[in-house]
């Protein structure tokens, strides 16, 4: 890659830091911008992050282990490229996240926080703790944490804090590999068994008596964990088993490197907390304010009916008040919101896809239709009488058009 890194003063987030602004491609007018500034240029490179990053605090641990001063490598806010979707930005990393660490001369941009870790371990060796053990059974304990992080645990992570229907560009929506939050996050905790399984008995670290890339990796997503689950009814003492408490403590209160990071991360998540991030986020606390109704009083057996299918997200029953040989009501046993159909949002699209192409498809089956009407009365006026979506499942004689206008 031709050389040409750009040298700039910037201001992060975590102070002020002296840091070459990309360089690789960035745009002439960023280009002449950042030259006019004259600032000298940390001699390793810069690292284009934000304090609530938990990528980058992976990366910024490694930094602080090893007592990597400023003048090396500087932190700077994306925001000096234009945001992480700004053109200079996906010159650089055509992906749009964060973290990346740009080298000062040769302005080779590495994106990916695994890849920066690793190479910030190497590229200072001699100092601090080698977080890459040298014997290699310790070594590959390392990396399979490492590993179980990015692969299976980060692939989750955003459903803690990201609204259905924003993945936008992204690779990933938030929701990963699954259909639903719900899902999403009861895949994140059975990973985090996995991950009490992989973490050392004794400690005080995940690999034993030294920090590694293990702690640099899953601490920063911890604090998330700890911080978000709570919000989705988990309660703070069942997010880790023994092992990963006994480590949050030790990170938290004995380690310098892990409450520096916790202390820059937490006003992040707070900040998010405070302009209501998790208000449109669907099972975030208690959404749902409408009150009870006779589908709750089924739902809980208090009433008794006709059920004719049940899954894990819905429950079918026969209509007291029929209008056709098979009239059906079909309804979601979590309501989540979905008092009436137009106050569906993107979070519902798993459970309204699974009514129309999972359950009804079952319920007529065991009716042996192959003719159907369904019904969804959205609003009084179009004769909803129970605030609970519902859809009617009507057949078995022959149906008559326009229905009921
Ligand atoms: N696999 C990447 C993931 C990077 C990532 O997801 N970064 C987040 C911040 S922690 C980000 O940039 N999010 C903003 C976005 O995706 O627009 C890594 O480990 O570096």
């Amino acid at each position: 890659m031709a050389a040409s890194a750009l040298i700039a003063l910037a201001v992060s987030r975590f102070g002020v830091a002296r840091a070459p602004l990309a360089a690789v491609r960035a745009p002439l007018v960023a280009r002449s911008r950042l030259l006019r500034m004259n600032a000298p240029s940390p001699s390793v490179g810069a690292l284009y992050d934000v304090p609530v990053s938990n990528n980058g605090a992976r990366c910024r641990m490694v930094l602080y282990y090893k007592g990597v001063p400023r003048d090396e490598v500087a932190v700077v806010s994306p925001a000096e490229l234009g945001g992480l979707k700004a053109p200079a930005f996906l010159a650089a990393n055509p992906q749009g996240k964060m973290p990346l660490l740009t080298l000062a001369g040769s302005g080779e941009p590495l994106p990916e926080s695994d890849t920066i870790a690793r190479y910030l371990c190497a590229r200072f060796a001699g100092r601090g703790p080698a977080l890459q053990p040298s014997d290699p059974l310790a070594a590959a304990r390392s990396d399979r944490i490492c590993r179980l992080h990015d692969i299976y645990l980060a692939a989750v992570q955003p459903a803690l804090y990201k609204v259905a229907g924003s993945a936008g560009a992204q690779a990933f929506p938030p929701f990963g590999p699954f259909g639903s939050r719900q899902a999403a996050l009861a895949e994140l905790t059975s990973q985090l068994a996995v991950l009490e399984s992989y973490a050392d008995e004794r400690g005080p670290y995940l690999v034993g008596a030294e920090p590694t890339l293990a702690d640099c990796t899953i601490w920063p997503s911890a604090i998330f964990w700890q911080t978000i689950l709570p919000k989705f009814g988990m309660p703070a003492e069942a997010i880790f088993g023994p092992r990963l408490s006994r480590w949050a403590t030790h990170m938290m209160g004995a380690d310098d490197v892990g409450a520096r990071v916790s202390a820059e991360i937490r006003p992040g998540l707070l900040e998010w907390e405070e302009k209501q991030r998790w208000a449109p986020i669907l099972g975030a606390g208690t959404r749902d304010t409408a009150g009870a109704t006779i589908f709750d009083s089924i739902l809980d057996g208090k009433i008794p009916a006709d059920v004719v299918y049940e899954d894990e997200l819905v429950l079918a029953f026969r209509d007291i008040a029929p209008v056709a040989p098979t009239h059906v009501l079909l309804i979601p046993k979590r309501r989540d919101g979905l008092t009436q159909l137009q106050r569906a949002t993107a979070e519902h699209k798993h459970v309204l896809g699974h009514m129309l192409a999972v359950a009804v498809p079952a319920i007529v089956a065991k009716d042996g239709l192959d003719s159907y009407r369904l019904v969804v009365n959205d609003g009084a006026q179009a004769c909803q009488s129970v605030f609970h979506l519902h859809m009617h499942i009507i057949g078995g004689k022959a149906l008559t058009w326009p229905p009921g206008v």
